[in-house]
């Protein structure tokens, strides 16, 4: 899959691996017009943080984690950039956390849901896993959302209590904030409605975030949600770290 010129070596691997996943989405038509400017965004960002996963960011990672292990129907929700990036780590969660992934996309077309659930398909084939992918017979709607982007199955994303969604639009965050959900965002930008919005915040780029979950589900032994964790703070400090970077400079 990751078939890139590259050397592993070269210091910017891993963000041409990045761009190299999102060329090669592309060309399947699993991507929205936009996603190489929320790449682009997201890539900025990450810039500021040095590219490496900070000490709040691994905090929120593992607070992010308890609350999916300790839900009672957690549910991983993959949008284009997300199965583009991170798909093999997104059903290893899943496999984890015995739960399943929904494709729920912003900019729906039938022609993007196929692609990317073929996608998945395939790579689950490869992995072996077994974890369940919906998305092809949407049967509900998101309260509060107008239109295709509001399409879901009444048993993942609308019956979930906790929802993974990484890259996530604000206007569909505030929405499943407002169903009553323990919503666990993953974003680069601290700064960004979904951020402020969430439960909890991972502030890191979406491949390391989920390293972190996956290397935390095999190494630690109780993930226990901390019942004093505070998601402003842990937000302020992710943007303290950015502006540190920017002093040192
Ligand atoms: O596939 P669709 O139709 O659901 O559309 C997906 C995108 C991402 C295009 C859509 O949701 C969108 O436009 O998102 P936004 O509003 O640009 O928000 C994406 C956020 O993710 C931005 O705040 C970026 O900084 C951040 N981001 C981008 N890439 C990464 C990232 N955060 C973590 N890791 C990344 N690799």
């Amino acid at each position: 899959m990751d078939d890139i010129a590259a050397d592993p070596s070269h210091p910017r691997y891993a963000s041409l691996l990045m761009r190299h996943r999102l060329e090669v989405a592309a060309e399947r038509g699993m991507l929205a017009g936009s996603a190489m400017i929320a790449h682009g965004r997201g890539e900025a960002f990450d810039y500021l943080l040095g590219e490496r996963t900070t000490e709040s960011a691994r905090l929120a990672s593992l607070q992010a984690l308890a609350c999916l292990h300790h839900a009672t129907r957690p549910v991983l929700s993959v949008n284009g950039n997300v199965a583009a990036l991170a798909s093999d780590a997104m059903l290893r969660l899943a496999a984890f956390l015995s739960c399943p992934l929904e494709v729920n996309i912003f900019y729906r077309t039938p022609e993007r849901m196929e692609a990317i659930l073929s996608f998945l398909d395939e790579r689950k084939a490869v992995l072996g896993l077994d974890v369940e992918i919906l998305g092809h017979a949407p049967d509900a709607t998101i309260p509060g959302l107008k239109g295709p982007r509001a399409a879901c199955h009444s048993d993942g994303i609308l019956a979930s209590d906790v929802i993974l969604v990484p890259l996530e639009d604000g206007d569909r965050c505030e929405a499943l904030v407002n169903m009553g959900k323990t919503v666990v965002v993953i974003d680069l930008n601290p700064l960004s409605r979904s951020a402020k919005l969430a439960s909890v915040t991972i502030v890191d780029e979406l491949s390391r975030a989920l390293d972190t979950m996956l290397e935390a589900s095999e190494t630690v032994k109780r993930l226990r949600i901390d019942p004093s964790y505070d998601h402003h703070a842990v937000l302020n400090a992710a943007l303290q770290e950015m502006l540190n970077a920017l002093e040192e400079d």
